[in-house]
């Protein structure tokens, strides 16, 4: 496959309702949508940064920025045809930027999928046709706007329900959240708000039966998990600090957590991610998918991976209007708390051109020689 030329576009797309996390409160996604043309195919990734490094090191303007200097001309020193197998070892010379290097990456995965026919599901090991989701729900700031907030997402069917937690906000709204809807599956996320002094504090979600308690601590803070996972008796999941699948395997040996959430742009792609699958599931360890706010593009791939043989625990794969009022591909919808994996050859969906358009902020189109 001869890859030509990548289309950078940043899209900003308004959420339907605002998503407050311990870092910052988001009412548009904007993210950066590539588009890799071959002589056979084209492909799409998504990178899933955001507006500011808040979440991770990474941001859309620092993405779009290393993909034009370094990584999409990177490419053009790999002898023969491109696969995506070749990508990752082509950009290893570039420190960091895996968000960047995955939206890449997974376009020109997808081109070569559309190229063979084949879905990302089937490529990646998939064993199941649909996976059951969960739901992020954002900080409120009132708990009768959460309790609303929660039972409308129970209502519509999701299968578990993830809380965002802060100091100031978090066994009183795990508190009301059992008290008001009983034994559902339940866990929350810190985000890396908290420090290794508030383990007494922390101790104090114990006795809801969370499912886990995901990133506490800062994300090089693995000896602080591993710590803390020994005076908690609610298992601890490890989300910013997972970059690789040799970092799971360290945490995993360090006894830092319990359970991995396995989040494609994170750890650099698909690829990757199925590699920390296989570490995890080795190991005896649940992982599910994290989200990102992804349009339907990303989403497409993460409901594909979530479908894997290890990703036993409901991942944060939303239906499309949990975000937006227009997805940028036909929507993902929730049926019986599940999503349908898509069959057809790479993601199984395209943007619609005219959505794309509308949402589209900037646009670069850079040739390869
Ligand atoms: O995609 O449904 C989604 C969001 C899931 O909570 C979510 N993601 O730390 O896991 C996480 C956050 C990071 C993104 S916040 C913009
Ligand atoms: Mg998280």
């Amino acid at each position: 496959m001869k890859l030509t030329g990548v289309e950078l576009r940043t899209i900003q797309v308004p959420l339907v309702t605002p998503f407050r996390t311990s870092f910052g409160t988001e009412t548009v996604r904007e993210a950066l949508v590539v588009r890799a043309v071959t002589d056979e195919a084209e492909g799409w990734g998504e990178c899933g940064a955001g507006t500011a490094p808040l979440y991770s090191a990474e941001y859309t303007h620092a993405a779009a920025d290393v993909l034009t200097r370094h990584l999409v001309p990177a490419l053009a020193g790999v002898a023969g045809g491109l696969e995506a197998h070749q990508v990752a070892p082509a950009l290893a010379e570039f420190k960091g930027h895996r968000m960047a290097k995955a939206a890449l990456e997974t376009a020109v995965l997808d081109a070569g999928l559309r190229a063979r026919g084949v879905s990302f599901g089937q490529a990646l090991g998939a064993v199941r046709d649909r996976v059951p989701c969960g739901v992020s729900v954002g900080i409120t700031g009132t708990l009768p706007e959460l309790l609303d907030t929660v039972g409308g997402y129970l209502g519509d069917g999701y299968r578990r329900i993830k809380l965002k937690i802060e100091p100031g906000w978090d066994i009183e709204p795990v508190r009301a959240v059992r008290e008001r809807f009983g034994d559902i599956p339940l866990q929350v996320d810190a985000n890396t708000a908290y420090s290794r002094a508030d383990a007494r504090h922390l101790a104090g979600l114990d006795p809801f039966g969370l499912l886990l308690l995901e990133q506490p601590l800062a994300e090089d803070d693995l000896l602080g998990h591993a710590e803390l996972a020994r005076q908690l008796s609610t298992p601890i999941c490890l989300d910013e600090s997972i970059v690789s699948a040799r970092a799971a395997a360290d945490a995993i040996a360090m006894g830092a957590c319990q359970v991995v959430n396995i989040k494609p742009g994170r750890v650099g792609g698909y690829l990757e991610a199925k590699r920390i699958h296989d570490v995890c599931a080795a190991h005896d360890v649940p992982v599910w998918c994290g989200g990102m706010l992804e349009t339907g593009l990303g989403r497409a791939a993460n409901v594909a991976l979530a479908a894997l043989p290890g990703f036993t625990l409901p991942g944060d794969t939303s239906a499309s209007d949990r975000y937006y009022r227009t997805d940028l591909t036909p929507p993902f919808r929730l049926e019986d708390g599940h999503l349908a994996v898509p069959t057809g050859p790479g993601l199984g969906v395209s943007p619609i051109a005219e959505v794309l358009d509308e949402v589209t902020t900037a646009t670069a189109w850079l040739p390869l020689p």
